[in-house]
Formats: structure tokens, sequence, C-alpha cells
């Protein structure tokens, strides 16, 4: 049972390294300016900032070694950083939520929770990002992240995939409705999984979530939450380099994300957070920004309405 206030920091991950469409690196600033500081403390959660981890900008790097996996020698770097900043803050008591930057920063946030307790993952998610460096028709590596942390696919720049990372028996995508022919394949054959729209549209996004967080927990104590702004239907949620029709709504959202509070508020169970995919030069108004903010109120927060 958790019953003490919490305190979340926030980790800025300005990463745009591993998606096509330029401006996700200013994700992390425009979701502070959505207050998302406010909005947690509003929720009863403290709010500490530990500021923008250092990225390479783009024009200074090199053309891609590798057309499979681009700037994964830079995102290796940046995500290694990242794992380092989750696992101190992680061992000071708080919770870590990282703001990117594209979907890549899961990378990093998901290693640095892993490395001292098993973990489960929900993946909130139009996408499975579980493409390799061989099946990506991209080779934007945030189509990879989950592939890359449940040790599917070969990933040699990643030094911290030696690290202990997920079991994909304990993750659970959800909302997904644009998989890859290869990345579907691979899917069905693994242990992760996937919850689609059509799912969410028979059962309910309630029983949906109830069901993921069962299958993420067996066995272990904690979940890391990433959230990718495209899992919500772009109507809600513009801001975004890869959207796709058919998506949750505000309040299947916010629903959603209330069911793992609920859960938590009983078990003590999230240990990490990232939200991600926030692109503001695609956005309107600073929409997308305000959900993300909104949403990590419901996720974290102790109101119950
Ligand atoms: B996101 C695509 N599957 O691999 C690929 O936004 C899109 O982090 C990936 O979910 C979308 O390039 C990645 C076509
Ligand atoms: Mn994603
Ligand atoms: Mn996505
Ligand atoms: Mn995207």
């Amino acid at each position: 049972n958790r019953s003490t206030t919490r305190t979340v920091r926030l980790l800025g991950a300005p990463l745009d390294l591993g998606a096509d469409r330029r401006g996700v690196d200013i994700g992390p600033r425009a979701i502070r300016y959505a207050d998302i500081a406010t909005e947690l403390e509003t929720a009863g959660v403290r709010c500490t900032d530990f500021g923008d981890l250092r990225v390479p900008r783009l024009e200074q790097c090199d053309a891609p070694a590798t057309a499979d996996a681009k700037y994964i020698d830079e995102i290796a770097g940046v995500t290694a950083e990242l794992a380092d900043e989750v696992a101190d803050t992680i061992a000071d008591g708080d919770v870590p939520i990282a703001l990117g930057g594209d979907h890549a920063t899961a990378m990093g946030t998901i290693s640095g929770a892993a490395r001292a307790a098993d973990i489960g993952v929900l993946w909130f998610d139009a996408h499975g990002d579980y493409n390799t460096p061989d099946t990506s028709p991209s080779g934007n590596v945030h189509g990879m992240p989950l592939a890359a942390v449940t040790g599917h696919g070969e990933f040699d720049a990643l030094d911290w995939t030696a690290t202990p990372t997920v079991d994909p028996s304990n993750t659970v995508i959800i909302g997904a409705r644009r998989l890859d022919d290869a990345e579907r394949l691979a899917l069905e054959d693994s242990e992760v999984t996937v919850f689609t729209m059509h799912d969410i549209d028979e059962r309910g996004i309630t029983a949906v979530v109830a069901d993921a967080l069962d299958i993420a927990t067996d066995g272990v104590d904690e979940i890391h939450v990433s959230l990718d702004l495209d899992w919500l239907d772009p109507t809600v949620a513009p801001g975004v380099g890869t959207p796709v029709r058919g998506g949750v709504d505000y309040r299947e959202a916010h629903a959603a994300l209330e069911c793992v509070a609920n859960r938590d508020r009983d078990a003590g169970l999230l240990r990490s957070v990232d939200i991600v995919e926030v692109n503001p030069i695609l956005d309107r108004d600073n929409r997308t920004a305000e959900v993300a903010a909104e949403l990590a109120a419901s996720l974290l927060g102790n109101r119950i309405a």
C-alpha cells in the first residue's frame, strides 16, 4: 500500500534522432509549458525537474552509418545516460518521468528502471514498436524500442541490452492499430501480449487495462508505463509524427490511466514512466502537450476525481 506522498522527477529527453519528422525534440519544453508540474501537484504529487539531457543535434551528426537503424550510435549514447538518471532517481525513492522526445527514449527509461528489479511494461501506442534493424521499413529507431528492451533482434550498438531488461511475457501493448507485416509476425511469435483497438471496442478500455495489469505484474512487483501520444485519436492529440486514425478518445485515455493509478494505490507498483512523441511543430495550440500533462496527473495522482 502506498500511503505517503510521492515525488516525481521530470527528466527531459529532447531526442529526435529516432524519428523522421522534425520537432519532437521540442516536446519536453511544450509539456512543461502545458504545466505538467501544476497538474501533478494539484493531483497530490510532489514534482521536481532535472532539466534536459544533452542530445546531439541532428545537423551536427555524421550521416547515419547504417540505413537499418539510423543514428543508433548517438541514440545508444543518449539512452545510456537517461538509464543512469532513471536508476539514480529510483534509488533516491522518486518516480522518474522521462519527457520525450521520440519513442527511442523508452529504451533508456526502461533499461534504467529494470536495473534493480524485474518490471512489467504497459506500452500504450498505435504501433507495436517491435521492428528490428532487419525488419524496419523505415530504419527509424522509434519503431524498435519494444523489441530492443525485450531482447528481440540484434542491436549491436546498445551495450545496455547486456544488462537486465524486460521479460516479454510481462509486456503488453494496448491500442495497437498499425503494425507492419514482419512486425506482426514477430509479435505473434513472441510472448508479448497485444491488445488492439478492436479489443478495446469489444470489451471496453477498463476491462482491457485490468487484464493488461494482471499480465504485466504476473511474477513481478513493479511496472513501467510508456505513453506514446499517438495512442490517442489524432482529433485529441494531433501533435504527433505518425498519427493513425481510430485511437482512444480523451475519456478512454484517462480511464485507462486511472485504472493503473487505482492498482498502484493498492499495490505501489508504478516504478517509472515515459511520455513521448509530442511534436509541437505539428500540434495545434499545444493541445497534445496539454493532454500529455493531464494524463500524467491521472496516472500518478492521488485524487479519486
Ligand atoms: B512510434 C513504423 N512501424 O517502424 C516504423 O511513433 C512506424 O514510436 C513506427 O510508435 C512508429 O517506421 C514509431 C512504420
Ligand atoms: Mn511508439
Ligand atoms: Mn506510435
Ligand atoms: Mn510517432
